[in-house]
């Protein structure tokens, strides 16, 4: 495998590694604050990116390179309130959407063309990510502080769950 994509691919394992504690972090702090639909969706969440990093993982030994699995800085205990948690979800998949550009970019600069295939898979994902966490923020804006606004928005969250478990699916 290219040395170049290898050493890109790795780091993004670091960073797909990464979301998945700090979307970890995110549900055992509403867990904790009795907002349970929010939390369920970021056990979940934590779940997809734990996914997103196996199957980079396996891509890269599958393909001759050798996958590192990385040390984790520990993501914050507390968080402000519902929407600063999404405001960080946002800016969060911002700042993956970033690097999976500079990895389409890097496959193109070595003409892997293969491993430039498997990375589409992740620039579809962003950008549902990254809708999703918008139309959250959209909703949080417009329901302010109003407590029972809160309250059902956290509820509405349970329904937003993906149903299938991304542990089960198969590339
Ligand atoms: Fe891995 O999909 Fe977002 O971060």
């Amino acid at each position: 495998m290219n040395k170049r994509v290898e050493i890109a691919l790795n780091d993004q394992i670091v960073k797909e590694a990464s979301s998945s504690q700090f979307y970890l972090a995110m549900a055992s702090w509403a867990e904790g604050n009795g907002l349970n639909g929010t939390a369920k969706f970021m056990y979940s969440h934590s779940d997809e990116e734990r996914f997103h990093m196996l199957k980079l993982v396996k891509f890269v030994n599958e393909r001759g390179g050798k996958a590192i699995i990385p040390a984790i800085d520990q993501p914050p205990v507390e968080f402000e309130n519902l929407k600063n948690v999404f405001e960080l979800l946002l800016a969060h998949e911002i700042s993956v959407t970033e690097s999976i550009n500079e990895l389409v970019d890097i496959c193109l600069q070595e003409k892997d063309y293969t491993t430039h295939n498997f990375v589409q898979w992740y620039v579809s994902e962003q950008l549902e990510e990254e809708a999703l966490a918008r139309t959250m923020l959209d909703k949080l804006k417009l329901v302010g502080n109003d407590n029972s606004g809160l309250y059902m928005f956290d509820r509405d969250l349970e329904s937003t769950i993906p149903q299938v478990n991304p542990m089960n699916e198969t590339r």
